[in-house]
């Protein structure tokens, strides 16, 4: 806490009164535990740093190197230049999101440890510009997944969402899935090549993949003080006969046992693992919090067997609990960066989907208000 005193003498010497104006100052270091962070996609983005800085209590970005392959090393200069511009901006980076895992890795072939290696030196040189979680995800080869960009909404708004029969009857080798960013990672040969590599890994050879991975990096991670947080799969079920793993709350006890190490940790995505109605987030959030270093906090609203859509993040919106899982997270100690998940579309926003600037400001403000009152009403 900052006591600040002001008095004016001028005014005193003009009119002869006293003014005194005591102002308590609740800084955010004594606000939260938690610290507060945004999504930000670099210079491309049209949503910018001066914009997210005007959230109410925002700590920090949350953005990763782009103009590098997967799984080539970041250059020194681009991490620097990145860190300089936030700062700048009076924001935080100590989150990245993410450093993606090359499929030549989730894959075990002969290629592994070459990215795995590169994987090393992204995270020691990370570790050197002050970052202090990395976030990734091991889904073979699609991240997340929707079957609409703009489902419409009653008030007017749009949001993604996910229709399970709608997916099942695509095929991911024509022009019917729409995926922001996939198609353009890869050409259709490209990815009925990667398609076919995958026939031969089931669950059981993804974990193996998944374990040697973590073996190779984990120690390293420690060295370097930085908190690996895998990102839980979206949606958490397998697509196209491709394996899931990070799906529930007993693959993630097995992946926390993988390697045992506070290195080793997650991020807590509530839209992902949400997606599933089997999924008990409070509970998860009560019984890892101690192992997630990064929240992204967001609701869904189930509309069907395997099927929902994205809504505004209040409890009151969708089909989740924020309340109890930001209590779930704070009554396990968590203490980590916590960050709006996708937004809908609101007051004839556009741009990237998911990513636009005014839903994830109301969600940010709106998280930012449970925590306070959580983290408050669980101090006395
Ligand atoms: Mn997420």
């Amino acid at each position: 806490m900052q006591l600040i005193c002001t008095s004016d003498f001028d005014i005193i010497n003009k009119i002869g009164i006293v003014v005194f104006t005591i102002s308590i100052k609740l800084g955010k270091d004594t606000a939260f535990n938690m610290k507060l962070t945004f999504r930000w996609y670099g210079e491309n983005d049209p949503v910018t740093l001066e914009k997210i800085r005007q959230i109410p209590t925002m700590d920090g970005i949350v953005t990763a190197v782009y103009d590098v392959p997967v799984g080539e090393v970041w250059s020194k200069e681009s991490i620097q230049a990145l860190k300089s511009k936030i700062n700048a901006a009076g924001m935080a980076f100590e989150v990245v999101e993410s450093v993606p895992v090359h499929e030549d890795i989730k894959l075990g072939n002969p290629n592994a440890a070459k990215w795995m290696a590169s994987y090393c030196e992204n995270i020691r040189r990370l570790g050197e510009a002050g970052v202090k979680v990395i976030c990734y995800n091991f889904m073979p080869v699609f991240d997340w997944l929707r079957s609409e960009l703009r489902r419409a909404h009653k008030d007017g708004s749009n949001s993604l969402a996910y229709d399970n029969s709608a997916v099942l009857s695509m095929n991911p080798l024509t022009s019917e899935l729409s995926l922001p960013g996939w198609d353009e990672s890869y050409t259709k040969e490209e990815l009925k090549d990667l398609l076919n590599r995958y026939k031969g890994i089931d669950e059981e050879q993804l974990w193996r993949n998944l374990q040697a991975f973590l073996q190779a990096i984990i120690p390293v991670a420690k060295e370097c003080n930085i908190k690996m947080a895998i990102h839980p799969d979206d949606p958490p079920w397998g697509l196209f006969g491709l394996p899931r793993i990070i799906t529930d709350e007993v693959n993630i006890e097995r992946f926390l046992k993988l390697v045992d190490s506070p290195a080793n940790g997650l991020s807590f995505c509530t839209g992902s693992l949400g997606a599933s109605d089997k999924n008990d987030l409070p509970k998860m959030a009560r019984r890892f919090g101690n192992r997630i270093y990064f929240a992204h906090l967001r609701n869904i609203r189930w509309t069907g067997e395997r099927s929902f859509e994205e809504v505004g993040h209040p409890t009151s919106c969708g089909s989740l609990d924020m309340y109890e899982i930001v209590k779930g997270l704070v009554e396990s100690g968590f203490d980590g960066y916590v960050r709006p998940d996708h937004g809908r579309m609101i007051w004839g926003e556009t741009g990237r989907f998911g990513y636009g600037l005014y839903d994830r400001a109301l969600g940010a403000t709106y998280l930012a208000g449970l925590f306070e009152a959580v983290e408050r009403s669980s101090a006395k």
